[in-house]
């Protein structure tokens, strides 16, 4: 059976869409338990009539049970198969093929005329992947498509007083599915909820509710538009009004003298009543005024600034089913990391996540559920949003998208779909929102000239091409001629997507948001994206990992390019998301001089008043002296420069460090108190340099002190532990945008000369790596000299059949303070490729993994040179197994720079910077790089042989280019010397 997404005509027996609203008139839930069968292929058993199953007297006792709302594939029938761009089924629209997974569904439940006596009674849909048919009592209802939106169908006609049966079949591929191509699995089944819907006569079938509030009076208009019985009245107390209106020819916007604004910062919501004697609805209305001045966006009079992320709905163990303290509990990790804006890529999610943005405040971009994404590989040819067999199926779509969400004060902006090239059909559209709701502006990225959107929107540009776009215009617009370029450039720009966090990263979310500083005509964006969508799945042995794509055997799939997420798929938030929460900060702090610092608000419409200034002083990361003070009383916008107190703090004993904090002094509605907003350190005192104190022994066979060395020199023992190395490394197991090249590199291009995007043809950094072999250095041994009371081992590295390499000198010394170890890296022959790291790393015995590490350095979290202003000085503890993160698949993860000191049970590390030699970075993990390559899943790495501690001058950027701009030139490891001191105490 193939229906295009669009009901033909003559067929479509739906309701027409309207909102989802608040009512008094009664419900009736048909969730929960439902008897439910799995077809591999369509069954075709409905084509002359309802199917076998629908029928009352059908026995389905031998049917498994599963739950509604759920997707089948999670509940142990068949499974999901993960996309990005690629259909999992023949390009052969608008067909799809029979192997079709079919699952039917069927239900009993009681009704009685006693439920909406005078009225009519729906049967309610909330979103069902990807084709539905309904039958009532062996009747058919209809059928509809659509899957993340919502349906209504009158049944009042097919009920029975008493038991009724519900028979749902529902296909997992239809002419739709074309519609629904999103980067994300396919998960069919009925997943949002089934109900019945009283609708009393004389009631309320829709109402549009907006607020306005004109910036400059503060004057609001409240715009209530029902549709349904009449008298309607409107109350809204709070604001004294009470207005009954006799028909809609009475109706008019009602004045406010003074409202306050709705915003994310200020989430001022008004309970408004609309009602009619039949019913009652109640809405939570904001006011603010959406509007484009030029080539500003403002809200409320003020430029509206996305820091916002992309939004799936993926839940580890439900899927896209919605759970409310599971939303609820992302909004507000999201509030916690100044993320206050989301995209709802690629569809509108369960509603009630729009009730919760009104609540506790995002500005929403709300997208159509739309992407035909995969007609990009045949040039677009036969694309349905510009094909007019598809208008009404499109058109279908953003009035549904619309109408269900029509009334929220945090929407903000109405996006077409995702990658669906352009057309016709979303050219249509646009019209026809333009027509229905006038107060918010019109997003959709691919209208590259912009012909019928409002904004320009962008996703992944380079930082060359965001200069371009909003100043100095050195490059052509992307994809289109300068006309369409000047239309585009004179509008407000937005990222609809930036910022790839695939696996580690991504890099240069500072870097972006300078560039939101510097620009007015950018608006910000959405990092892509909050969560990893892995799926909670057991081995045949029972260790628990998260799948994705391929995990289930699909035979087309996209791997872990799912797994792109500032939050893991079990919800721990990822260091990426700590840098976000950083580089977005609210209130920005900044040393100025002595004890000066410029605390500047960058919120957009709240003031300082709530937030304290926390500071300490810490020695060698001892506290010495700390205190607090109200934050200075700054309105949106503006800065000023306080002093900290002199008094009571002590003459710097070791290297200082002093940290100012900005924090809620209450617990704001998504917090605790004493939440950091924003945290800035300067350092005001280096380490005294320490007196060099004689060594107490020298050699005694082959041992210097307590170190063992053998014949070449490498260190084999420390006191009680039996260790192995130091051997040069210049590897890191990849991550995906060391491993993917979603753009050119900078790597083998001069940006000016290729306008920003690198040579478009270079392969991944990784590939490049792997070629020159720096996964598998040999390693020479050149001299090994003892001196009076130190070792001097040389080490020349390189790759097999390669002619460039590095020198290494590994001094020991026997000093007062212990073994200090001098390490000097240098490069030779040709090298023609950044590395990823430059280090080395030093055998320890496994069972000091057990111990806790502490260590003096830079933390909490691990940073890398483009992601690295989370990271703060001080003294830190964690468990070695802490110390990485659990990315969805094995990579580099766990460097920490600038490390003083390291314990480790018995180990005393204290790295010494001296000179112009830096102070390295550490990581401890179970697994070298080159174990840590390769591999799909944690659960098969190999046995861990040992604990590796990693010492390095320096790693490599980290990028977006898994979907975006290589590492920028400045946060690239080109081959250098480096050199460093570490003291073994
Ligand atoms: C972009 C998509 O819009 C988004 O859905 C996601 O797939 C992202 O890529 C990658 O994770 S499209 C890309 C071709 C720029």
């Amino acid at each position: 059976m193939t229906h295009l997404g669009d009901p033909t005509p003559g067929s479509d027996t739906r309701l027409p869409p309207r909102a989802w609203l608040r009512s008094d008139a009664p419900v009736q839930s048909l969730d929960g338990d439902w008897a439910f069968l799995l077809h591999d292929a369509d069954p075709g058993d409905d084509l002359d009539g309802p199917p076998p199953f629908a029928a009352v007297d059908a026995d389905v006792s031998a049917w498994d049970r599963i739950p509604v709302p759920s997707h089948w594939g999670l509940h142990g029938h068949g499974h999901p198969t993960y996309t990005n761009i690629r259909y999992p089924f023949p390009l052969d629209p608008p067909h799809v093929p029979d192997a079709n997974p079919t699952g039917d569904h069927r239900r009993t439940f009681d009704w009685h005329p006693s439920f909406c006596p005078d009225g009519r009674t729906l049967l309610r849909f909330e979103g069902v992947e990807s084709l539905a048919t309904v039958w009532l009592n062996g009747t058919e209802i209809g059928w509809f498509t659509g899957s993340r939106l919502m349906t209504e169908f009158d049944v009042t006609d097919h009920l029975v007083d008493g038991e009724n049966v519900l028979a749902v079949r529902v296909h997992q591929w239809s002419a739709a599915s074309y519609l629904e191509d999103q980067d994300q699995w396919w998960l069919p089944g009925i997943f949002r909820s089934v109900s019945l819907q009283g609708r009393p006569a004389d009631g309320l079938d829709d109402v549009f509710v907006r607020g306005d509030r004109d910036p400059a009076t503060g004057v609001g208009t409240l715009d209530v538009r029902p549709r349904g019985g009449w008298p309607v009245t409107v109350t809204v107390l709070e604001l004294g009004i009470h207005e009954t209106w006799a028909s809609e020819g009475a109706v008019v916007p009602l004045q406010i003298d003074a409202v306050d604004a709705w915003t994310p910062e200020t989430p001022r919501l008004y309970d408004v009543e609309v009602s009619t004697d039949a019913e009652t609805v109640r809405l939570r209305v904001g006011f603010r005024r959406i509007e484009i001045a030029g080539d500003r966006l403002l809200a409320d009079g003020r430029p509206l600034i996305f820091r916002g992320v992309n939004r799936h709905e993926t839940d580890p163990d439900r899927g896209r089913v919605f759970d409310e303290d599971y939303v609820r509990g992302e909004l507000e990790l999201m509030r916690q990391h100044n993320i206050t804006a989301i995209r709802t890529a690629h569809q509108p999610p369960h509603p009630r996540v729009l009730e919760l943005a009104d609540e506790i405040g995002f500005w929403v971009v709300l997208e159509c559920d739309l992407e035909t994404h995969g007609f990009w590989d045949v040039e677009w040819t036969g694309n349905p949003a510009d094909d007019p067999a598809w208008r009404d199926a499109c058109l279908d779509r953003v009035r549904r998208t619309v109408e269900r969400d029509k009334n929220h004060a945090s929407v903000v902006m109405w996006s077409l779909g995702n990658e669906s090239g352009t057309g016709r059909n979303l050219a249509e559209m646009a019209g026809w929102i333009r027509e229905r709701d006038d107060s918010r502006p019109i997003h959709y990225e691919g209208d590259y000239g912009g012909a019928y959107t409002d904004v320009y929107s962008r996703m992944y540009p380079t930082m060359e091409e965001i200069a371009s776009v909003c100043g100095d215009q050195t490059m052509a617009v992307h994809e289109i001629g300068p006309a369409e370029g000047a239309r585009q450039r004179a509008k407000p720009f937005v990222l609809c997507e930036f910022a790839h966090a695939m696996g580690n990263g991504p890099g240069s979310l500072a870097d972006y948001e300078r560039m939101v500083e510097q620009y007015p005509r950018l608006h910000g964006g959405f990092v892509w994206e909050w969560r990893d969508h892995g799926i909670r799945t057991r081995t045949a042995d029972g260790t628990e990992f998260f799948a994705y794509g391929g995990d289930f055997g699909e035979p087309v799939h996209d791997g872990v390019y799912l797994m792109d997420g500032l939050v893991l798929s079990d919800g721990t938030p990822s260091p990426g998301l700590g840098e976000l929460a950083a580089v977005w900060a609210p209130v920005t702090l900044e040393h100025v001089s002595g004890r000066s610092w410029r605390v500047r608000n960058r919120q957009h419409s709240l003031c300082t008043d709530h937030l304290d200034l926390r500071w300490r002083v810490e020695d060698d990361g001892i506290r010495v002296a700390d205190g607090a003070l109200p934050a200075p009383i700054l309105s949106p916008g503006a800065e000023t420069v306080i002093e900290l107190p002199a008094a009571g703090i002590p003459d710097a004993t070791g290297e200082r460090w002093i940290t100012l904090e900005a924090v809620w002094r209450d617990a704001p509605a998504w917090g605790a108190a004493g939440h950091v907003v924003s945290r800035a350190q300067v350092q005001v005192n280096a380490a005294p340099p320490r007196p060099a104190r004689a060594a107490a022994g020298g050699w005694r066979g082959d041992a210097l002190g307590d170190a063992v060395f053998d014949r070449r020199g490498a260190l084999v023992r420390w006191r009680d532990l039996e260790v192995s190395g130091p051997l040069p490394e210049l590897w890191r197991a990849p991550t995906e945008n060391d491993q993917l090249d979603g753009q050119g590199s900078y790597e083998t291009a001069d940006p000016a000369l290729t306008n920003g995007r690198g040579d478009e043809s270079t392969p991944a950094s990784s590939v490049r790596w792997l070629e020159r072999g720096l996964d598998r250095l040999q390693h020479r041994v050149l001299s090994v000299e003892r001196t009076e009371q130190g070792l001097v081992q040389r080490v020349r590295s390189m790759a097999a059949h390669s002619a460039q390499g590095i020198e290494t000198t590994f001094a020991w010394r026997l000093d007062g303070d212990g073994l200090r170890l001098h390490t000097d890296i240098r490069p030779f022959g040709p090298w023609d490729c950044t590395w990823p790291r430059v280090g080395a790393r030093i055998g320890l015995p496994g069972a000091l993994a057990d111990e806790p590490a502490r260590w003096y350095g830079t933390g909490p979290a691990e940073s890398y040179s483009d992601s690295a202003e989370a990271a703060y000085v001080g003294r830190f503890e964690a468990a070695v197994d802490e110390l990485g993160v659990a990315y969805g698949r094995p990579q580099e993860t766990g460097h920490r720079p600038g490390l003083r000191a390291l314990d480790l049970g018995p180990l005393h590390l204290r790295a010494v910077a001296s000179g112009s030699t830096g102070l390295p970075g550490f990581q401890l993990d179970r697994h070298t790089a080159q174990e840590r390559t390769g591999v799909a899943h944690a659960h098969e790495l190999p046995p861990s042989q040992g604990l590796w501690l990693y010492l390095d001058a320096a790693q490599h950027g980290l990028g977006s280019r898994a979907c975006g701009p290589d590492v920028l030139p400045r946060h690239a490891l080109w081959p250098r010397a480096v050199s460093w001191t570490v003291v073994f105490e």
